[in-house]
């Protein structure tokens, strides 16, 4: 076998930064790095474990799941411009994800491949948009400390995908770094928090009558969970969190519900005095739900500049760049040391007041699911109450769904911080290539990936449930079945007022055949009697190691 020395210096960054796993679909170029990894592995030294993907969309999603799950930076290997391009949207959804990503590519010498008007073909522009940095390597520049930016670029936060495109000579190189200086690890981390703004914060959150905070990815940091418990309950504030992950248990008094019927907009945003955004991506200050005039905004995140997203008219008046890991915690003892015992007693009687009405809400919504129980077609929440049934407080939930997802977000709990993870992006198929990658992080707890049945399709099924098997990581796939693009046939109807304009999936292939057909075990159910049993005889195939599939018919939308 071949000496690479360039490679050798990939590993290595990839070594130093902590990525266990190396997410391929390979091309010519990809050979020395795969023997490469093999050797290294072989002798006992150390390399990130290969992860064949039959198509370069599960393998950027896999990475993204597996980040999730993790914490830890991923690598992902791809065929020249060829494998950037079938990554595709999964991209955007990594770039939104805040994924610390390097992913790298070959390039054959720009001069062989000069665009329409005689300059030269510039790779990195097909991922420009999405990406934090991209850079293609020239002669005479440093492999080693190319790596080393990358990662330390993609993991400083806010986190992203960062591209490198690698010309084959320096790839095949059989030398390896050249600086004299070692490279080193740099990830940046955000500023402590100015006390004077936590101080303006933490007034106006004590004056609010109606505060509410919301939540975007604060959970990325476990930790964090228990300490916006303490900050909440010190408030007596609700907590709005997106399903991204968990930032805040649904289980809690305090967490912020809509009646089942809920329209359009959100009610509680439209008459909250006082919002407190936690890493919030989000908007909160346009669309359905209209802000009050004089609401006061306190917006704390690692990512103040929000590069990339659009305006939606935030106007936060105190912007608090930081760690919430590290603020929220601070900021609670702050607003303790500032209330008085008059105060503590009215957000005493406050938290007493939302606990009841977060219950009686939690009781309409598990009402609603049982008065469906015997409907068929089945529901989307008749079958979202058997998965909450069915599961541990350890399972991990990896969620997708997209008509049904407010039914989700209610109808299964977690307490857990870490054991709910979903797609920020808005590409759809995202699931069983994020479970891929989440049982590859996490290989003791069991994982359930939702998703409809559009996106069982988007997500490359044949290609995730083929390394699931071959690698042993082993999920269970529920596909919200509604037969056709819900969401979509949603907005036909509420904007145009017709019923479908083709957006119906009408003769579905057979799914189970597809999981079957990739060694994994397939059911199908439309029968609501059958939904509970049909949850544990997959589950109890995962358990028992193969990856299952289960399809449930549920009503169209
Ligand atoms: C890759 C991609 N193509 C198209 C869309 C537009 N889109 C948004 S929601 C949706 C329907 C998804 O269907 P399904 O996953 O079955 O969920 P449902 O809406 O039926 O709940 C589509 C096609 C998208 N977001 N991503």
């Amino acid at each position: 076998m071949e000496e690479y020395g360039a490679v050798n210096t990939i590993i290595e960054a990839c070594n130093a930064y902590g990525v266990e796993f190396l997410f391929f679909n390979p091309g010519i170029d990809n050979v020395p790095l795969l023997e490469t990894v093999s050797r290294f592995r072989v002798s006992g030294r150390k390399a990130p474990r290969g992860i064949l993907c039959l198509d370069e969309f599960v393998a950027m999603t896999a990475a993204h799941g597996n980040y999730m799950a993790s914490g830890k930076p991923q690598a992902v290997s791809v065929h020249s411009e060829l494998g950037v391009l079938q990554i595709g949207g999964a991209l955007h959804n990594a770039q939104w994800g805040k994924v610390p990503v390097v992913f790298f590519t070959e390039i054959l010498g720009t001069a062989q491949r000069p665009v329409w008007n005689g300059t030269s073909f510039d790779q990195g522009s097909m991922v420009r948009n999405f990406v934090k940095w991209d850079h293609q390597l020239t002669a005479g520049e440093d492999i080693g400390e190319a790596f080393y930016k990358a990662f330390s670029i993609a993991a400083s936060e806010p986190c992203g995908p960062v591209y490198l495109a690698v010309p084959r000579e320096t790839l095949w190189s059989k030398e390896a770094s050249r600086t004299g200086r070692p490279n080193q690890i740099l990830i940046e981390k955000p500023p402590a928090a100015d006390a004077a703004l936590l101080n303006k914060a933490a007034d106006i959150l004590i004056t609010a009558e109606n505060p509410l905070i919301v939540t975007g990815y604060s959970g990325r940091n476990l930790n964090t969970v228990v300490s916006l418990i303490e900050l909440a309950e010190t408030l007596a504030a609700r907590v709005m969190t997106a399903d991204v992950r968990v930032n805040f248990p649904n289980t809690h008094p305090l967490a912020a519900y809509l009646p089942p019927a809920a329209g359009f907009g959100n009610p509680l945003l439209a008459k909250a005095d006082v919002i407190l955004a936690i890493d919030f991506d989000m908007h909160y200050a346009s669309g359905p739900s209209q802000l009050m005039l004089a609401v006061k905004i306190v917006h704390i995140d690692v990512d103040t500049v929000k590069k990339g997203a659009p305006l939606w008219g935030r106007k936060p008046d105190v912007l608090v760049k930081a760690d919430s890991a590290l603020v929220i915690p601070t900021l609670t003892g702050i607003i303790k040391e500032k209330l008085n015992k008059e105060k503590a007693s009215q957000l005493k009687k406050r938290y007493k007041e939302l606990a009841a009405e977060h219950k009686k809400l939690n009781d309409e919504w598990r009402y609603t699911a049982i008065c469906q129980s015997g409907q068929k077609p089945i529901t989307a929440n008749w079958l979202s109450r058997c998965i909450d049934e069915v599961i541990d407080d350890d399972t991990i939930i990896v969620n997708q769904t997209i008509s049904p997802a407010s039914i989700v977000a209610h109808q299964i709990h977690r307490t857990k911080p870490g054991t709910l993870l979903s797609c920020a992006g808005g590409c759809i198929g995202w699931a069983p290539g994020a479970a891929l990658g989440v049982k590859l992080a996490a290989p003791e707890k069991t994982v359930i990936s939702l998703m409809g049945d559009g996106a069982f399709i988007y997500g490359c099924p044949e290609a995730s449930l083929w390394s699931a098997g071959f690698y042993k990581a082993p999920f269970l796939a529920v596909i919200y079945d509604n037969q056709g693009y819900g969401a979509i046939k949603g907005l036909f109807r509420e904007k145009f007022d017709v019923e479908n304009m083709g957006a119906d999936i009408t003769t579905p292939p057979d799914y189970s055949l597809i999981a079957r057909a990739n060694k994994a075990y397939g059911r199908m159910v439309d029968d609501p009697a059958d939904v509970p049993a049909a949850l544990k005889e997959c589950l109890a195939a995962v358990r028992g190691g193969q990856t299952a599939v289960l399809d449930v018919k549920i009503e169209p939308v």
